[in-house]
């Protein structure tokens, strides 16, 4: 039991790990990257993938802690280096799980209550996760590949059996001799302790395999509760992420097509302290590179040639909603100040408060046909609370770097 959930808390974390990493760099890319803006879904479903893998981990790792807790507090706790270095990256394992699974959840809803910087802390935790597991992988090692290469030296019960090889020369002549007298309650084995690996000698009758952990749940039980736990959560979440579940989406804090301009909002005008005051008529969108400066207010940008494109909001804290956005192509925009290809953009929001007042974004980007500066959602005016007067929308990026309330676009020449 413990090994069939240990591998799906392992493909959890790892699926976790990878589109944690992919975020990650598309927020904060290192010099040299370039990403891809298609498929225009691709980081919604890799964030979809992320929050709803996070979310299955909370009964996962909670029966995976349930199985194994009785080893967890075995006598004498450590006895070699193999033992503590098994102990210790689990200990670490264990604890960093629960603060990780337990903080992304509050991301989710948008909640912080810890003095910490949640993304710097949830992307160093993520090593430090992923390094004990590892630690935790290569102590098991011997076992996982003897499972793999003999999986005839287990018994029902998962427990290493011992074939002659493994049996010392003394040990065997005792494991002879020893089966030559049954016992009253039955016959004499060697067992290996599944986590010392010490030998024991075992007798294989009821009585004294009516342990302590076999009085507990039966075994199809536990793997019911575990899998209805699992699909319930996902399947009462994953809405948020997938238009298919939106109509089972209980819990998730964002709902479908709720909202002005039937989308919802992650952060309205009154947080980023957006007054109507700085988006009234007098507001433009400067665009510049160099010296090469233009202005436009929102009638000459509504002027220009107008582009239609699907796209979603894809945002990291779970929630993605695809809608219909109207507005300039920003590559037309650019080359009114006389873009090169391959030159990347500096785009500055109105906003006084928030971390993404300032982003930057790749030429990959802004040379895609899908990127607009959007005046329009979903067939009327932008919202206030989506980015009124003019936003930013491009294809793969993060909710996060869809700027709205835009007031400069810069090229970086
Ligand atoms: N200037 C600015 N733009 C912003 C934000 C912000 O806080 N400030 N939030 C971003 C986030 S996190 C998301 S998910 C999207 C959401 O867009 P919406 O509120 O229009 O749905 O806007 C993005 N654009
Ligand atoms: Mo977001």
């Amino acid at each position: 039991m413990a090994v069939v959930i240990g591998r799906l808390l392992g493909a959890a974390f790892l699926l976790c790990f990878g589109t944690g990493l992919y975020s990650h760099f598309l927020q904060d890319p290192l010099p040299w990257m370039v990403f891809a803006p298609r498929p225009f879904w691709l980081y919604q479903i890799t964030q979809g993938i992320h929050i709803t893998a996070g979310i299955a981990c909370f009964p996962l790792l909670l029966a995976k802690l349930y199985v194994v807790f009785p080893d967890l507090f075995t006598y004498p706790p450590i006895t070699n280096f193999t033992g503590f270095l098994e102990r210790a990256s689990i200990a670490i394992f264990v604890s960093s799980s629960l603060v990780q699974i337990v903080i992304g959840l509050f991301d989710t809803f948008q909640w912080y209550p810890f003095p910490f910087n949640f993304r710097q802390v949830h992307f160093a935790l993520s090593f430090v996760i992923i390094g004990s597991l590892a630690i935790h992988i290569a102590v098991k090692l011997p076992k996982i590949s003897r499972y793999w290469t003999h999986a005839d030296s287990f018994d029902a019960e998962g427990d290493l059996t011992l074939d002659e090889a493994d049996v010392a020369p003394t040990d065997a002549t005792v494991a002879a001799e020893l089966a030559q007298h049954p016992t009253p309650l039955g016959p004499i084995v060697y067992r290996a302790d599944r986590l010392t690996g010490r030998l024991f000698a075992w007798i294989d009758s009821a009585p004294v395999r009516n342990s302590p952990r076999d009085a507990r749940v039966s075994r199809r039980g536990f793997v019911a509760t575990v899998g209805i736990a699992v699909a319930a959560l996902v399947g009462l979440t994953a809405g948020q992420s997938f238009a298919i579940f939106g109509g089972s989406n209980v819990f998730a804090p964002r709902k479908m097509g709720i909202g002005p301009n039937r989308l919802p909002i992650n952060r309205t005008a009154r947080a980023a302290q957006v007054t109507d005051d700085m988006v009234g008529p007098a507001w433009t969108l400067t665009v510049q590179r160099g010296d090469a400066i233009s202005t436009f207010t929102r009638e000459q940008l509504l002027a220009l040639p107008q582009h239609e494109v699907q796209l979603p909001i894809a945002c990291v804290e779970g929630w993605s909603q695809l809608a219909t956005w109207k507005g300039v192509r920003l590559r037309d925009l650019t080359a009114t100040v006389g873009r090169r290809a391959g030159e990347d953009l500096r785009l500055t929001s109105l906003e006084v408060k928030g971390g993404y007042r300032v982003t930057e974004m790749g030429h990959e980007y802004i040379e895609d046909d899908l990127t607009l500066v959007a005046l329009e959602l979903n067939g009327a005016t932008l919202a206030m609370d989506h980015g009124y007067p003019a936003r930013m929308i491009a294809p793969g990026r993060p909710g996060v770097l869809q700027t709205k309330w835009l007031s400069t676009l810069e090229v970086l020449s």
